[in-house]
């Protein structure tokens, strides 16, 4: 099983060497909803997926990459395939935030290749079909549109998302059928899930935060996901001369957003566990010697639970216009994702309980402060997650995000656990 974790740092070198132009210049990361790199990594992850064994493996109306492994009754070798067979759902996200890792996301989908290709090599069906998604898009990055692959599985796509324009006016429509998808909402909403013919979904990822590596551990289990909302804002205010406008007189569009953003900071340290990120900020068509007249900036705000998530969204927004209108200045607030926290279901969470416990590991809980797609699945099915080490001090979003080949390893033989719980616990009720 060792050789899955060096399989799995391959294959992430595999799928990491596509990237989109500006930053792959700079040896950077970045491959963002149907862009040419992020076309090209679905393609390699195909080709993965093919070579590990699977039994079917598309691409979806919203370019998430699907591999199935059939189950014993259903696989083509079998002869009752009239038993009825339920399907274990896992994966995670193939699109990555501009210089991020290349295990955001992507170790999500490797991990159970890993465990397919073993499958595989042991010449074994499980009494379940086992599909792995490579969703497509989860960052948010080109378009507002977060969470949207999943989103489509759980039959919350939004519409209107088609008409969305990346930032050089390229629909979402445009961008699917460039990538040579139809683009029709009718495809998209075939893509909803049954989850009556789920047994839940699982999904593994890296911890994107310091505690395991702090607490040197190599596994963790999920308890819960973090609720969160993200918004774009825009602060207009009055552009002037920079020289003849006095202090007293100026409505100043960047240092109300400024004044904002260290707001926003001093309100989330008022709580256990919130936190407030203003990711970009901008003054359009901007001069070295005119005062700001408007700014964009974007704010991220997350909290363990949905009550303290809204009461902070609340406290934040509120003395925003406060700020906004002592500036003489006009605040617009536009929410883009709004996810409420996503508590595992226990019993998928003991499952991983015993899986890490079987290869040798304590089991160490811990709530997850980064969003998944499994909180997006989690609206239909059960769902819990499974945690893998960070090194560098668990630093993700950033090109120093790394794990260990043995620590890949260790989460695939962690996965296998968890498969052959689910085999043993189905083989007990026949
Ligand atoms: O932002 C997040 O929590 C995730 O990485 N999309
Ligand atoms: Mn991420
Ligand atoms: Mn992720």
């Amino acid at each position: 099983m060792l050789s899955s974790g060096k399989s799995i740092m391959d294959w992430s070198e595999q799928l990491a060497q596509f990237s989109e132009p500006q930053w792959a210049e700079k040896n950077q990361l970045t491959c963002t909803y149907l862009t040419p790199a992020h076309i090209k990594t679905a393609a390699e992850l195909q080709a993965i997926m093919r070579e590990a064994g699977f039994d079917e493996v598309t691409t979806d109306a919203v370019g998430n990459v699907v591999g199935i492994y059939r189950s014993a009754h259903s696989s083509t070798d079998s002869q009752d395939s009239c038993v009825p067979v339920k399907t274990l759902l896992t994966g995670s996200h193939y699109d990555t935030v501009r210089n991020g890792g290349k295990y955001d996301g992507r170790l999500g989908i490797l991990i159970p290749v890993a465990c397919v290709a073993e499958l595989v090599r042991q010449k074994r069906r499980l009494p379940f079909d086992f599909e792995v998604v490579g969703f497509s898009e989860e960052e948010g990055q080109r378009f507002r549109a977060t969470f949207l692959a999943s989103g489509a599985l759980t039959g919350d796509f939004d519409p209107t998302w088609l008409a969305q324009q990346d930032a050089d006016g390229v629909t979402m429509k445009q961008a699917m059928q460039t990538a040579g998808l139809s683009g029709d909402i009718a495809d998209i909403t075939q893509l909803k899930r049954d989850p009556s013919k789920y047994l839940g979904f699982v999904e593994a990822h890296i911890e994107q935060g310091p505690i395991l590596c702090e607490g040197n551990l190599p596994l963790g289990v999920v308890t819960s996901i973090n609720a969160g909302v993200r918004a774009t804002c825009k602060i207009t205010g009055l552009a002037a001369h920079a020289g003849t406008t006095p202090m007293n007189m100026r409505q100043d569009a960047l240092l109300a957003a400024a004044e904002i953003s260290l707001m926003a900071e001093t309100r989330a340290r008022q709580d256990d566990g919130s936190v407030a990120t203003v990711g970009q900020m901008q003054v359009p068509g901007g001069s070295i010697n005119v005062i700001p007249g408007e700014c964009l900036f974007t704010l991220d705000m997350r909290a363990p639970f949905d009550h303290q998530r809204d009461a902070l969204v609340n406290d934040i927004l509120a003395q925003a216009h406060v700020i906004a209108e002592r500036r003489g200045v006009h605040f617009d607030f536009t929410e883009v994702m709004r996810a409420s926290a996503a508590p595992s279901d226990p019993q998928l969470q003991q499952r991983w309980e015993r899986a890490v416990q079987s290869v040798g590991q304590p089991i160490f809980k811990l709530n997850s402060g980064a969003g998944h797609d499994a909180m997006k699945l989690h609206t239909i099915m059960p769902q819990a997650m499974l945690f893998v080490r960070g090194g560098n001090r668990g630093i993700s979003h950033n090109p120093l995000e790394i794990i260990s080949a043995e620590d890949a390893a260790l989460a695939t033989q962690a996965f296998m656990a968890l498969l052959d719980g689910f085999q043993t616990d189905l083989a007990s009720t026949k």
